[in-house]
């Protein structure tokens, strides 16, 4: 596909191509370990996406075909988190969970080789995991001293249920694609060479769909799980459509107007 490049950065890639926006980890020698920089550029990317009007879908994936991503870089792991130039301790990536989470757009991962550690997580949140046959999966903290007991603990227990995610979490062992489909891990496995192409197909058909329904729904999927901070975004959708309504438009304009509102004349709905 004829991907443009939206903004050039260090450690990612951030692309576009009809409707669908693609981040991918470029950092392949590493298989796409995660630096405090990527995390940054990856949420820098992700609100460029969320605020770009052309864009219905982002894809998350990672270049090079051997892995997705293999978590927190571990060679600049130090005292307290992952650190960067200005030698400050980071857990940036737990702010693009929650931005993954909070677009109100489909995020989709596209997932070639390893998908572990932090990296993994990063897959299990995003709205949907499409994978190739070589990718394999799995959390490795407990392994070199790390946990996610955020949404890399209770969401994975929503997706694959209690006794998979503690199996997942307590053996750190690996899971190939047959076994993420039939745990629920992932919606789809395809040979690698269709990987990418299959991924655009499924965005494609969601391009086709309702944005705001694919929103409103998006957004009451996380408000089953997320208590306040979910309800905040799903009324924030609901305060969208009123505000597109002549009722709502009525309030404000009596206000500018400094005159009484006339509500009456709206329909009072069973
Ligand atoms: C992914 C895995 C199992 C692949 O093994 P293999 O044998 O196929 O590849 P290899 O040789 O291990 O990796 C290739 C190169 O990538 C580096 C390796 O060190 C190696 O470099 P060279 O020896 O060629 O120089 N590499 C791979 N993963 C890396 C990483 N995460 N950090 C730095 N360098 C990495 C195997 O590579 C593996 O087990 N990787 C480590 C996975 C891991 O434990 N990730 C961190 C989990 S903790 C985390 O992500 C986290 C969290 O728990 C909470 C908050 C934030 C983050």
């Amino acid at each position: 596909f004829p991907w443009e490049t939206i903004r050039e950065y260090k450690e990612i890639r951030f692309l576009y191509y009809d409707g669908i926006a693609m981040i991918s980890i470029n950092r392949p020698e590493v298989h796409n370990a995660f630096t405090p920089l990527t995390v940054k550029e990856m949420s820098e990317a992700m609100e460029l996406a969320r605020q770009d009007e052309r864009v219905g879908v982002v894809i998350l994936t990672g270049e090079g075909g051997r892995a997705f991503c293999s978590g927190g870089d571990q060679s600049v792991r130090g005292h307290g988190g992952y650190i960067g130039d200005d030698h400050v301790p980071r857990l940036n990536v737990l702010d693009l969970q929650k931005q993954i989470r909070s677009i109100p757009k489909p995020v989709v991962a596209m997932v070639a080789g390893w998908a572990v550690g932090g990296g993994h997580v990063l897959h299990v949140i995003c709205d949907l995991s499409i994978a190739a046959e070589n990718a394999r999966f799995g959390q490795t903290g407990p392994k070199v001293g790390s946990f996610d007991g955020g949404f890399g603990a209770s969401y994975l227990a929503r997706v694959v249920g209690q006794k998979k995610a503690r199996e997942i979490w307590f053996l750190c062992d690996q899971y190939d694609a047959q076994d993420a489909l039939s745990m629920g891990l992932v919606n789809k496995v395809v040979p690698i060479e269709k990987l990418e192409e299959t991924t655009v197909e499924w965005c494609r058909k969601m391009l086709a769909n309702s944005p705001i329904a694919l929103r409103m729904l998006k957004s009451a999927f996380n408000a089953e799980l997320d208590g306040q901070a979910g309800i905040q975004e799903l009324a924030g959708n609901a305060t969208l459509l009123y505000y597109l309504s002549d009722e709502a438009k009525e309030g404000q304009r009596s206000f500018l107007e400094k005159r009484k509102p006339d509500f009456r004349k709206f329909p009072k709905f069973p």
